[in-house]
């Protein structure tokens, strides 16, 4: 059975745009993927790294949520990800957001994700695909930070259409 799930995408070494367009290549192997407007963030956590590039797709998929873990995983292993330490750099995040309204607590999975209404870099994203959307009951669009985002628009919405060349 399908279930409507929300992936957060974050880099901020080497190229993040394509880094980004690469991995939403990838999830539209596991469903249907919309994306959000692509943004630049001020780094959350140490402050001595770039600003990363952050995104959100929503993701219609069939996968159970240790499965869709794995595949998340998988695809940061198969771009070359490189982490450097917690809250640091790295190239690609991709962060299991939401699964359907579903709550999960086990040693891998914390569903929704830690943090997800503190992070303008998530809940704005978040937005652009369901303006409507709550989280624990909570509606994103009513939280105090949406009206002091730290965010730009780096591109609409149509920025990962184009097929990533391979290389
Ligand atoms: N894990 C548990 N729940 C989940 C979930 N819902 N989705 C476990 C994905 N993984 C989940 O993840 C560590 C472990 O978390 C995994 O093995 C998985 O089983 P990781 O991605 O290797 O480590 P991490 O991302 O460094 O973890 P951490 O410390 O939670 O970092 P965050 O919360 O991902 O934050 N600033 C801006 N502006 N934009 C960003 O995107 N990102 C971070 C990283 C810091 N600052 C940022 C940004
Ligand atoms: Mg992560």
């Amino acid at each position: 059975m399908s279930v409507i799930t929300y992936i957060g995408l974050g880099s901020n070494l080497g190229d993040s745009q394509q880094i980004l367009r690469e991995a939403v290549h990838q999830l539209r192997q596991l469903g249907a993927v919309k994306v959000s407007k692509l943004y630049h963030s001020p780094p959350m956590g140490p402050q001595d790294q770039p600003h990363y590039h952050n995104a959100v797709a929503q993701l219609v998929t069939d996968l159970a949520p240790l499965a869709l873990l794995d595949e998340l995983q998988r695809i940061e292993n198969e771009s070359g990800r490189v982490r450097l330490r917690r809250w640091g750099e790295r190239t690609l995040d991709l962060d299991l957001l939401l699964y359907a309204e579903k709550n999960i607590i086990n040693e891998r999975l914390n569903v929704p994700h830690i943090g997800i209404l503190e992070r303008d870099f998530v809940v704005i994203p978040l937005l652009d695909l369901d303006s409507k959307l709550e989280v624990n009951g909570q509606s994103l669009q009513n939280l105090e930070l949406v009206q002091h985002s730290t965010l730009t628009v780096l591109a609409d919405t149509h920025w990962a259409d184009i097929e990533p060349v391979e290389g």
